[in-house]
C-alpha cells in the first residue's frame, strides 16, 4: 500500500536527518518545518525528504494538518506520523503498518504502555501527567489509548473523515475522539520511545501538561457537553455544601449564622444550577449538531 510518513518538526536540526533517513525505506516522507529558525529544512531535503515550510510557527497540530492535506491530496492508501526528535524508532514502522495492511484495524496508536520496559522509560513525574491526559481523553472517547503517542499508523479514510479543531499538541487527542466518534476501528501497538535524544521535549512540561489538558476539556465540552458540565456543576454543589455547613455550624452552637459563608453557599447553588441547565442545553444542541 502507498504509505506517506509525515514528520512535523519544529527546530529539530540536530535529529530530523536521521529520522528521515530510517523513515524512507518504509515510504515517501514528507517533513512539515514549522517554521523552524535552524536547519531543519535544508537537513530534511538532504536526507531525501518533502519539505512544506510553515513562515511561521503554528503548532504541531496545523503542521500534521498540512501533511494530512498533501497526502489526500495524491493517492497514499496509508499516512504515518512519527516525531521529528528521535525519541521514535522508525525501524518500527511497518508494526504500525501492519495491522492496517492486514485489514485489522483504521488507527494504529504507537503506545507506551504495552510493554513494561517502555512504560519504566518514562520519567515519573511525566507519568502523573499523561495519566491525567489519558483519563480525559477517556471521557471524551471512550477510548483508554496512549493519547499522547504522536507515533501512528492510519488509513486514508480516516483522514478523509476527520474534522480535526485542534491546533497544538491537542491534536493526538482530537484524533481519537473523532476516529471513535466516526466507528474507525483503533489498535494499540508497542512502542519504544528514547529518552536519551538530545531535545525530547520542546515545552515546559506543566504548561504543556495545562494546555493540552484545556484543549481535551474543550473536547470533552463539544462531545460530551453534559458530562463535563455535570462534573463543574457537582464541584460547586459541594462547594456550596461546604459553605452551607460552615454557615450553620455556629447557629446550632449557640451562635449567629455566618453570613458571608450562607451567600457563599447560595452563590455556588445559583452556579451549580445554571452549569446543570447549560450542560442540558448543550447536550441537546450537540445531539442534534450531529444529526
Ligand atoms: N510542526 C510543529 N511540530 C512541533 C511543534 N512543537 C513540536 N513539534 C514536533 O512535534 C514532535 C513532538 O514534540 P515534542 O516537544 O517532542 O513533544 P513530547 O515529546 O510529547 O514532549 C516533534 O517532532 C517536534 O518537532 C510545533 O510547534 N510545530
Ligand atoms: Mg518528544
Amino acid at each position: 500500500m502507498r504509505t506517506l510518513i509525515v514528520i512535523p518538526a519544529y527546530n529539530e536540526e540536530l535529529t530530523v536527518g536521521s529520522v528521515v533517513a530510517l523513515a524512507k525505506k518504509y515510504g515517501d516522507v514528507i517533513v512539515v518545518d514549522d517554521g523552524s529558525t535552524d536547519r531543519t529544512s535544508e537537513i530534511a531535503k538532504e536526507a531525501g525528504a518533502l519539505v512544506i515550510r510553515h513562515k511561521q510557527n503554528l503548532g504541531k497540530g496545523r503542521a500534521l494538518k498540512t501533511g494530512f492535506e498533501y497526502a489526500l491530496s495524491r493517492d497514499y492508501e496509508v499516512i504515518v506520523t512519527i516525531d521529528a526528535d528521535g525519541q521514535h524508532n522508525p525501524d518500527e514502522i511497518p508494526i504500525l503498518v501492519d495491522p492496517i495492511v492486514k485489514d485489522k484495524a483504521d488507527l494504529v496508536i504507537g503506545s507506551r504502555y504495552l510493554r513494561k520496559e517502555s512504560k519504566k522509560s518514562i520519567p515519573s513525574y511525566r507519568r502523573i501527567g499523561l495519566w491525567v491526559l489519558n483519563k480525559s481523553t477517556k471521557m471524551a472517547s471512550n477510548v483508554d489509548v496512549d493519547s499522547q503517542s504522536g507515533f501512528r499508523a492510519m488509513r486514508r479514510k480516516v483522514l478523509e473523515r476527520l474534522n480535526l479543531e485542534s491546533d497544538g499538541y491537542s491534536v493526538e487527542s482530537d484524533m481519537v475522539v473523532a476516529a471513535t466518534e466516526n466507528g474507525f476501528r483503533l489498535l494499540e501497538v508497542p512502542i519504544n520511545v528514547r529518552y536519551d535524544v538530545p531535545k525530547k521535549h520542546k515545552k515546559n512540561p506543566i504548561s504543556h501538561g495545562f494546555s493540552v489538558l484545556a484543549g481535551i476539556v474543550g473536547l470533552i465540552g463539544y462531545r460530551r457537553p453534559l458530562l463535563l458540565f455535570s462534573t463543574l456543576s457537582l464541584l460547586s454543589f459541594i462547594a456550596a455544601a461546604i459553605l452551607g455547613y460552615l454557615a450553620l455550624e455556629p447557629y446550632y452552637s449557640g451562635g449567629n449564622v455566618y453570613l458571608t459563608q450562607a451567600i457563599g453557599a447560595g452563590i455556588f447553588t445559583i452556579i451549580g444550577i445554571q452549569l446543570f441547565v447549560a450542560g442540558l442545553t448543550l447536550n441537546v444542541l450537540s445531539k442534534m449538531v450531529r444529526e
